[in-house]
Formats: structure tokens, C-alpha cells, sequence
């Protein structure tokens, strides 16, 4: 991709973190610094081994391979290459990566002289992957409560994990995340739906101003929360949809066993709910 020219006015030296000049530098599109290097070292080794775990498989069916976890037997000890310490190598390389990649955010943020907002949001990301493959097995006192690394058989985990646990709708973490989520894309259809409408009315019609949008909401619904209000509100909505996620796992199994559908029978047999008993 060619440097376009008013990129030249941001591709400036400084704000790296570690490594001073030596890493500063574009590779096409992409700034590289000293995370960009131990970001590609990461990936690219924990990707050769998923490779090398599914040429020691019994398929190549990408929707089929999977590198699973030691089998809780061995604990929180380093297991057996092929019996596990191929996911614990992997495991540790994708928080590499992913570390990585949030000081890269971070070095690029600082270049350009901006929040860290965005490194801060990945952040929930990984704290969420974290929280199923590192604080979770630890809490629980084995790697093999992580999830394995395939397509499908992670899904067949979730599956798995959930029933473990009853019905894991009544997990009361995980409804709040929920609703986090749902939150979240209704805000984001609202937001994006409502600048379109705006900025982009159709051929001949004259663009219309933030004082359109904020005008729109307060006759819809009386109140407009402004436009860097949107913003605000969308990131809290995300990163909090990624917390309660976290904090819906970890308390399964480390804080609470047994089913989630019990959990709520002190709240069901509250004596309120009968008063026409007596
Ligand atoms: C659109 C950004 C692009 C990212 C993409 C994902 C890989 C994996 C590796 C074969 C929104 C790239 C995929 C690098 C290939 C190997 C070894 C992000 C976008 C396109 N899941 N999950 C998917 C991951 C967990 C769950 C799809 C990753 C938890 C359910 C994809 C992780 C739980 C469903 C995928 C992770 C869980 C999926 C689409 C890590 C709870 C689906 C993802 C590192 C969070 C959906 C077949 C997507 C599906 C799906 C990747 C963790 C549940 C393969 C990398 C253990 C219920 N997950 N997932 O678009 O179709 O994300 O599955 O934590 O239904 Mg998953
Ligand atoms: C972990 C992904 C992190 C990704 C990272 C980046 C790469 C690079 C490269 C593309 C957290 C990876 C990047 C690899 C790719 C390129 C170039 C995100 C992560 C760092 N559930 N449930 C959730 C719903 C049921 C169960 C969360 C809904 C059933 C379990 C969310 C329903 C049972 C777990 C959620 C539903 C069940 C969850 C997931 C509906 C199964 C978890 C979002 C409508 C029978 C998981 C932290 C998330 C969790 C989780 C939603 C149903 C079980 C709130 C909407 C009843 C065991 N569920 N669920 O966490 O909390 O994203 O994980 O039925 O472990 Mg659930
Ligand atoms: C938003 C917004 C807004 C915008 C926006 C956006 C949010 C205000 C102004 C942004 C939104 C979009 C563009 C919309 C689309 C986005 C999504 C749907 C989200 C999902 C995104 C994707 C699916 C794309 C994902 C793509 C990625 C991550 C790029 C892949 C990148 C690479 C493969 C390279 C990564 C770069 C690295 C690691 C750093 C630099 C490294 C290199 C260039 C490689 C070369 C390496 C070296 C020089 C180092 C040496 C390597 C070593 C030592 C390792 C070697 C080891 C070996 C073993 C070989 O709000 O409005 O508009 O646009």
C-alpha cells in the first residue's frame, strides 16, 4: 500500500515503550516496534504448533482439529508434550501475543499523542481469556479446566461447562453479561443508524448536523445523551459485557458448585412470595 501523503504527517519517530529507535519503524501499513516483533514471534510460533499438534492428529478438517488441555489429573504440573504441554506452550504464546499486541496499541496511542482508550478495551478481551484458561484451571487446581483449541470441541467445552452447572441461563453473572451484550449491538444499530440518517440523507439533500441527532432523540424519547455521550456509553456497555462475562465463569466452579438453578431458591421461597400461605 502506498504511504499516502498525509500519513507522512503521523508516521513520526517516538512513544515506543521499550527498544527506543531500534523498532521504530513501518513495515507497509503496519508500525512494527518491539511489540510488533515478540507480537509476530508469538503468533508465529504458537500458530506452527497448532500446526504441528494437528499433523500429529487424525485430521486436517480445520473445523475438526483440536489441541486439548492435560487431563485434570496432571494438576497444575507441565504435562507430556502430546498429552497436554502442547495447549500450555500454546496458552502461553497467545497471552504473549495478545499482551503484545496491547502494548503495541499502547506505543501506537502514545505516537500519535492519543488516550488509551482502545489498548484499554482489548484489554477486557484478554482478561476474559485469561479468566477461562489461567485464573479459572488455577483457582480450580488444574490446567485441564481450560478450554481445548478447536473449533468445534471448544464449543462442545461451553456446551459441556454450561450443563455442569444446571442451567447455565440462571447464572445470575451470566445474565448480566447478557444483557450487556444485547445492550450493546442495540446501541450500536441506534448509533450507527442515527449518523447514517444524518450524514448521509441520500443524493441532493443537504448533510445534516450533530444538532439534527441530538434534536432527534430528545423528540423520540426526551433526553439525547450527545455525541461523545454515545461513545462513552458504547465503550461501558462492551467492556462491561466482557467483564460479567469473566466474572460468570469464574465464579462457576472456583465459588459456587452445584446448579445455578438452586442458587435462586432462597430468593423463590422468600417468605413474601407467601403471604397468602398463612
Ligand atoms: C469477528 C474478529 C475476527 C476474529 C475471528 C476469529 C481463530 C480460531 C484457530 C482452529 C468476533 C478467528 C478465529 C483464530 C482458529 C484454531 C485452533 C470477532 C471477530 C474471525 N473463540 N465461540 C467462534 C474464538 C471462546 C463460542 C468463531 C477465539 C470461549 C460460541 C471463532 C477464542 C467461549 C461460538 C471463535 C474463543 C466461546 C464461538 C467466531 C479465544 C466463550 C460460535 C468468533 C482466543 C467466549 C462461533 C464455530 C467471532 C462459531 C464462535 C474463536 C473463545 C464460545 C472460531 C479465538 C471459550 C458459542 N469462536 N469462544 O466472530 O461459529 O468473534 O464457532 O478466547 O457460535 Mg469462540
Ligand atoms: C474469551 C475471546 C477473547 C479473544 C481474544 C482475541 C485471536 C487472533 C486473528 C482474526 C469473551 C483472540 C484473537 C486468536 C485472531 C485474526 C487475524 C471473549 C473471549 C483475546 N450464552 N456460556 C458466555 C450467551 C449458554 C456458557 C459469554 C448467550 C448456555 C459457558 C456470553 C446465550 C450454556 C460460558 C455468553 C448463552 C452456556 C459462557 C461469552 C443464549 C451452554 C463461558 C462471551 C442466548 C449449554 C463464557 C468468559 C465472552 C464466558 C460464556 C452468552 C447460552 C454456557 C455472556 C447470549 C445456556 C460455559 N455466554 N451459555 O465471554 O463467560 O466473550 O467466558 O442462549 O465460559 Mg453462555
Ligand atoms: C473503528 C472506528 C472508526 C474507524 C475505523 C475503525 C473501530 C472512528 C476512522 C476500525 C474498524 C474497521 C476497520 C472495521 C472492520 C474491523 C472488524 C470487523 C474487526 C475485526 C478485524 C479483522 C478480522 C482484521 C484482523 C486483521 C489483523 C489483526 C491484521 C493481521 C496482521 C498481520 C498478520 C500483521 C500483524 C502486525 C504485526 C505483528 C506487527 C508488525 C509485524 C509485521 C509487519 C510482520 C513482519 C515482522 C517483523 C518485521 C518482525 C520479525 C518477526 C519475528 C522475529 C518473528 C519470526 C518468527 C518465526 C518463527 C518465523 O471507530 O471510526 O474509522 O476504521
Amino acid at each position: 500500500m502506498a504511504l499516502l501523503n498525509y500519513e507522512r504527517k503521523y508516521r513520526i519517530r517516538g512513544g515506543t515503550l521499550v527498544g527506543g529507535d531500534l523498532f521504530d519503524f513501518w513495515v507497509g501499513p503496519f508500525y512494527v516496534g518491539f511489540f510488533g516483533v515478540t507480537t509476530a514471534f508469538f503468533a508465529a510460533l504458537g500458530t506452527a504448533l497448532i500446526f504441528f499438534g494437528a499433523s500429529q492428529g487424525d485430521t486436517w478438517n480445520p473445523w475438526l482439529i483440536s489441541i486439548d488441555p492435560p487431563d485434570v489429573s496432571y494438576g497444575l504440573a507441565l504435562a507430556p508434550m502430546m498429552e497436554g504441554g502442547l495447549w500450555q506452550i500454546i496458552t502461553f504464546c497467545a497471552i504473549g501475543a495478545f499482551g503484545s499486541w496491547i502494548l503495541r496499541e499502547v506505543e501506537i496511542s502514545r505516537k500519535l499523542g492519543m488516550g488509551f482508550h482502545v489498548p484499554f478495551a482489548f484489554s477486557f478481551a484478554v482478561l476474559a481469556y485469561v479468566t477461562l484458561v489461567v485464573i479459572r484451571p488455577v483457582l480450580m487446581g488444574a490446567w485441564g479446566h481450560g478450554f481445548p483449541y478447536g473449533i468445534m470441541s471448544h464449543l462442545d467445552w461451553v456446551s459441556n461447562t454450561g450443563y455442569m452447572y444446571g442451567n447455565f441461563h440462571y447464572n445470575p453473572a451470566h445474565m448480566i453479561a447478557i444483557t450487556f451484550f444485547f445492550t450493546t449491538t442495540l446501541a450500536l444499530a441506534m448509533h450507527g443508524g442515527l449518523v447514517l440518517s444524518a450524514t448521509n440523507p441520500g443524493k441532493g439533500k443537504e448533510v445534516k448536523t450533530p444538532e439534527h441527532e441530538n434534536a432527534f432523540f430528545r423528540d423520540f424519547i426526551g433526553y439525547s445523551i450527545g455525541t461523545l455521550g454515545i461513545h462513552r456509553l458504547g465503550l461501558f456497555l462492551a467492556l462491561s459485557a466482557g467483564f460479567w462475562s469473566a466474572v460468570c465463569i469464574v465464579i462457576s466452579g472456583p465459588f459456587y458448585e452445584g446448579s445455578w438453578i438452586t442458587w435462586w431458591d432462597g430468593w423463590k421461597n422468600l417468605p413474601i412470595w407467601h403471604m397468602g400461605d398463612v
